[in-house]
């Protein structure tokens, strides 16, 4: 019998970030012990059909084919938002004032104006107890939450450099359809916001420090693209023939200057031909190195350069005393992409829980919104010097 208390949760969309999040929510609570226990109660989706067929099989009690019902339900305290860009402040901002804790996926919007608007209808939900996180993932994977421990405890002394790289190769075929990341209306950008915020804030999160100001380049290397009968964002449609305009980067890069000092170059891009995740990040500091990449999930590599002939060595992360490590399995026993999400929604749970401010907030969405906006605005002007 489980007493504890019971959160209903409702999912708004169900492609790709939707699966993943419905294998978290069904999985969290057979790993961590939490003190409520979520529902899968509802998901919405708007083909009644289609919905159905995705609640059967990714386990959600019931279907709504407004997401307006969601927000309403008594039987929901939690909304997630996995839809695409030009629908998260529409719903979040809905769901916190109707007091339901708020899961959004990121970018945290489109525009700087629309996540401001979120993070303030956060600020006024969270005076009445109500939570609302950003779904950078990538800060639970169990190396990437190491590394930040290892900055925090000053292991790597003062940081002086940042080297962040995002790079995918799945839209390399001029002929892969416009699906809706590729339609500014729809995603806000393109490489820029959909892989680009995820360095952003992982350079952010590991160092302690924030973009002050960038300078930018983005191109958009196809200019158009055959048109997809129907968008599910990544793969898999079905084409008419007509092709239609590319309204977002295709890649971005940047450099950076960070409040404590530190120097940053970025690089997102879906155009690095054989690179299919590889999200990488190095940190350089007066003591130490740091250094990740994706697809090496479970390995972090460490230069303690105070050691006679420092060089990087291998760290894997799967030690019960690393983060979220020791609920899994024992030491090599390695995680995966779903794990990142399993640890988010233990975290937000845990804050909803406790009543305290999860991370990363809708101020650290908005925060990386800006940074965008800059990085846009940058690259429009000839990459000219932008301050935040
Ligand atoms: C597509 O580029 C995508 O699914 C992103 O939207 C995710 O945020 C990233 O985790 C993986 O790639």
């Amino acid at each position: 019998m489980d007493n504890r208390p019971a959160l209903g949760v409702g999912m708004v969309g169900y492609a790709f970030m939707g699966r993943v999040h419905s294998q978290a929510w069904r999985g969290v609570s057979a790993i961590f012990d939490l003190p409520v226990r979520p529902v899968m109660t509802a998901l919405g989706g708007r083909s009644a059909e289609k919905a159905a067929a995705a609640a059967a099989r990714l386990g959600w009690a019931s279907v709504e084919t407004d997401w307006r019902r969601i927000v309403e339900r008594d039987d929901i305290a939690i909304v997630d938002i996995c839809t695409p860009g030009d629908s998260h402040a529409e719903i979040a901002i809905a769901a916190l004032d109707a007091g339901k804790h708020v899961l959004c996926e990121k970018p945290l919007a489109n525009t700087v104006a629309e996540a401001e608007a979120m993070a303030e209808a956060a600020r006024r939900a969270a005076a009445k107890g109500v939570r609302a996180m950003v779904a950078f993932n990538y800060r639970r994977v169990p190396a990437v939450a190491l590394a930040r421990r290892y900055v925090a405890e000053g292991r790597l002394g003062e940081i002086r450099h940042v080297r962040a790289q995002y790079l995918q190769d799945w839209i390399v075929d001029p002929e892969f359809p416009l699906v809706w990341r590729l339609q500014k209306e729809k995603a806000g950008s393109g490489a820029l916001g959909d892989i680009g915020a995820h360095i952003i804030d992982l350079a952010q999160y590991i160092t302690g420090q924030r973009l002050t100001g960038v300078s930018a380049l983005t191109e958009t290397f196809i200019k158009e693209r055959p048109l997809a009968e129907e968008s599910s964002g990544l793969a898999g449609e079905s084409r008419t023939g007509a092709k239609g305009p590319v309204t977002v980067d295709d890649a971005a890069l940047f450099i950076g200057r960070f409040d404590g000092g530190a120097l940053g170059s970025f690089e997102a891009t879906r155009f690095a031909t054989g690179r299919k995740n590889a999200l990488r990040i190095e940190v350089n500091g007066s003591l130490g190195s740091l250094a990740f990449d994706f697809e090496a999930m479970n390995e972090l590599w460490f230069c303690d350069a105070t050691e006679p002939d420092a060089g990087f060595r291998r760290i894997l992360a799967t030690e019960p005393h690393h983060p979220y490590a020791g609920a899994w399995w024992p030491p090599g026993h390695g995680l995966g992409y779903e794990h990142t999400f399993v640890h988010e929604v233990k975290d937000f749970l845990e804050a909803i829980a406790t009543g305290t401010d999860p991370s990363p907030s809708f101020e650290d969405g908005l925060q990386v919104q800006r940074v965008l906006a800059a990085v846009e605005e940058s690259a429009a002007n000839g990459s000219r010097w932008t301050d935040l």
